[in-house]
């Protein structure tokens, strides 16, 4: 009890009226300059695994990860082994997250639409799947069985026939990827599964390794995947960067992140324990609150002061929460707050407000957003039906988080028949002629002479 407050920066913005774009410069967030640093050595990275393929890859291994391995792949051997040796209490939990990750991707399914504009003229717009996603599972200060999940599930409720799954190779696993990665990947029906990490699994997806490339002259192939999706360090979404183009990726999931929009009726205790949650991940970990109360703010830096004394983490959640990224916003009200949550575009935003539905329909940029005091992120990151990987770092103002969609493509199909074409002939005619094409024009013309 005699355990200090911990006291986070301050912007106070009560009383000022601040333009979306000084908004966004007053809310605590990292300098962005860290991917331009990676690039390079990236660049590197996919060029070499490009020229070398297995080889590479082996000696990427060896360097970043310290492993020795010949080549990839694991063995199916190994992917049932762990499934059998996994604790019967992390199975059934990891079952309970597949089932409601499961059955929230297939209702979020977009229907296919097939549009009359007129008589006899048909446009559709049909969901057709990619045909082969690589899906990554970041190792490092943790093991993120729940990650597997979070991409294995919409890419397979997308209807994705070809799924190839890579997390880095672990030396106390001798090799292999952290045993409940593989457990979670077994569970879910995925053989295809390798030992990768870092920049290098990202290349290998893009463009493909081919057979016979390790240094002894052997090593299956491992096929190009067309959609990339994960999250990672700065190498992996620095990698996913520069291969988008070659493939697709999902949106970009850094170091994460959590907003909290309270007002006078959240509990601290709650506020506290949610912004250590995700502080725990990394050192470079956002959380942020937004009040409207200066008496919650004080009452959250108390129980910060008394929670983090007790948390596993301690000196990662203590950096993370004094780094700049971190910190408390004090705004004149709700309206403001919204103005405020808005502009920095969160990961993840918890709403615990008065009202908190109604508050949280005003949100228009925030990667996920969890209403009331009852919806943790850390219900979100591991069973609430929702997916965990998310945009950061601002991108949820123009990007999604992972979803079926992000393995979809919408085709249109247009179905004209000949009265339907005369309709509209004269128009595509004159527009054709406008833009100075007229071939185009002909190309209708020629079908009624
Ligand atoms: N909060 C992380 C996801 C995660 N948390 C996985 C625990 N395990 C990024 O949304
Ligand atoms: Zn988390």
């Amino acid at each position: 009890s005699s355990v200090a407050p911990l006291t986070l920066n301050r912007t106070d913005l009560r009383g000022r009226t601040l333009t979306l774009a000084e908004l966004k410069k007053a809310v605590p967030r990292t300098a962005q300059s860290t991917v331009t640093t990676a690039e390079n050595a990236v660049a590197g990275i996919i060029a070499d695994v490009r020229q070398r393929g297995h080889a590479a890859l082996a000696e990427l291994a060896q360097k970043f990860d310290g492993v020795t391995q010949e080549h990839p792949r694991v063995p199916a051997a190994a992917l049932a082994q762990a499934l059998e040796s996994l604790d019967p209490a992390v199975r059934a939990a990891l079952e309970e997250s597949i089932a409601r990750a499961k059955a929230f991707a297939q209702a979020q399914k977009p229907a296919d639409v097939d549009f009359p504009v007129a008589n006899g003229a048909v446009v559709s717009s049909h969901w057709i799947p990619v045909r082969r996603v690589g899906l990554y599972v970041p190792g490092g200060l943790a093991a993120y069985p729940s990650s597997v999940i979070m991409n294995v599930v919409p890419a397979l409720a997308a209807g994705v026939g070809s799924v190839a799954l890579a997390s880095p190779p672990q030396k106390e696993f001798g090799g292999l990827p952290d045993l409940t990665v593989l457990a979670a990947a077994a569970l879910l029906g995925i053989d295809e599964v390798y030992a990768m990490g870092g920049a290098q699994a990202i290349a290998a997806f893009a463009y493909g390794i081919a057979a016979g490339t390790t240094a002894s002259g052997g090593g299956e192939a491992l096929e190009p995947v067309d959609v990339v999706t994960g999250p990672g360090n700065i190498f992996v979404a620095t990698a996913k960067r520069l291969v988008k183009g070659v493939v697709g990726i999902d949106s970009e999931a850094g170091a994460t992140e959590i907003a909290v929009l309270a007002d006078h009726t959240a509990n601290p205790v709650f506020v506290a324990a949610d912004l250590i949650s995700q502080a725990e991940h990394d050192p470079n970990a956002a959380s942020v609150l937004i009040t409207t109360s200066t008496a919650l703010a004080n009452a959250v830096e108390v129980e910060l002061g008394r929670q983090v004394a007790l948390t596993a983490h301690r000196e990662r959640v203590e950096t993370a929460l004094a780094g700049v990224q971190s910190g408390i916003v004090l705004v004149d009200d709700l309206a403001q707050g919204v103005a405020v949550c808005n502009a920095y575009a969160a990961e993840h935003l918890e709403v615990v407000t008065e009202n908190a539905a109604a508050v949280a329909a005003r949100i228009t940029n925030a990667g996920a957003i969890f209403v009331g005091d009852y919806s943790p992120v850390s219900l979100g990151d591991y069973c609430a039906g929702s997916n965990h990987v998310l945009p950061t770092s601002g991108t949820a103002a123009f990007s999604s988080g992972l979803n079926v969609t992000t393995f979809l493509r919408a085709v249109q199909v247009i179905n004209y028949n000949k009265d339907a074409l005369a309709q509209v002939a004269e128009h595509v005619i004159t527009l054709s002629k406008a833009e100075g094409l007229p071939a185009h024009g002909d190309a209708v013309a020629v079908r009624f002479s």
